[in-house]
């Protein structure tokens, strides 16, 4: 799948581009099972929310590991998520930084508060924000089941201050109240990303986004592909986030075929 120019000027304009149903019936039931899998094991790759509920699962995308999956190994690789990306990375040679599985259960999955995800990459080390994430619905998405809320063109902010909110399961740099409310207030309309589950959504790393809680009667899981550019790499050392959360395996990450996520099943 190839970005047309008009696509990439949306990206450059707005921060993000959706992808309505870009992956089949098929493909999202064989990756639902797998998040049925990997939910009931216990590692520090799991997040659980305060209440024990699984908040996100990282690391699903390599060959080994406690939570490696053949089926989500295959969707980092295909050409849908790898063409995008690499067109507004500018480069051919790009990694996953991480992968996570947002479990949003029903009544219970919690919110994820305004954030830029370079607030968290620059702290790790990332040199500059040639960074984007590749988001799969696993499920239906409506405003009322804790999708994603996009903020048009805030990439374009630059990198904003940031507060750790440890309010969920998961620690996150998060915008502070008194500017958040400044730049909702001089910014576009705020976007719900909605839709049927297999659609995608491609996001600049420092497009404010965030997400409400799951009112409604259906669990909300969503695949996030973070990827950076090779030459973006930070440098590692001691105080470095563990591999599951900022990956070592930072060269260019082959291509493979967009067949092999139902084959891997
Ligand atoms: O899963 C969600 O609802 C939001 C996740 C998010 O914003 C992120 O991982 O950066």
């Amino acid at each position: 799948m190839e970005l047309t120019a008009a696509q990439r000027a949306q990206f450059e304009r707005e921060g993000f581009l959706v992808f309505p149903d870009l992956f089949s019936a098929a493909e999202v039931a064989v990756m639902r099972q797998e998040v049925e899998r990997l939910s009931k094991i216990q590692a520090e790759e799991v997040v659980r929310e305060h209440t024990g509920g699984v908040k996100a699962l990282f690391r699903v995308h390599e060959d080994d590991g406690v939570t490696a999956s053949a089926p989500f190994r295959a969707l980092v690789r295909t050409p849908r998520v790898q063409r995008p990306v690499r067109q507004v990375l500018g480069t051919e040679e790009i990694y996953v930084y991480h992968t996570k599985i947002n479990a949003k259960p029903a009544i219970e999955g919690t919110h994820w508060m305004w954030h830029q995800d370079y607030n968290s990459w620059s702290k790790d080390g990332c040199p500059t924000p040639n960074m984007a994430t590749f988001n799969v619905m696993l499920n239906d998405t409506t405003e009322f089941s804790g999708g994603l809320y996009m903020l048009p063109g805030t990439h374009r902010l630059g990198l904003l201050e940031s507060v750790m909110d440890t309010s969920t399961g998961y620690k996150l740099w998060t915008i502070p109240k008194e500017k958040m409310i400044e730049v909702l207030r001089a910014s576009p309309p705020v976007v719900p990303v909605t839709g049927k589950a297999g659609t995608a959504v491609l996001f600049h790393c420092n497009v404010l986004h965030a997400s409400g809680h799951n009112l409604s009667a259906e669990d909300r899981w969503h695949i996030y592909i973070s990827c950076n550019a090779s030459a973006n790499a930070p440098a590692f050392g001691p105080q470095s986030r563990p591999d599951w959360v900022t990956s070592r395996n930072t060269g260019p990450l082959p291509m493979e075929a967009d067949s092999a996520i139902v084959k891997a099943a």
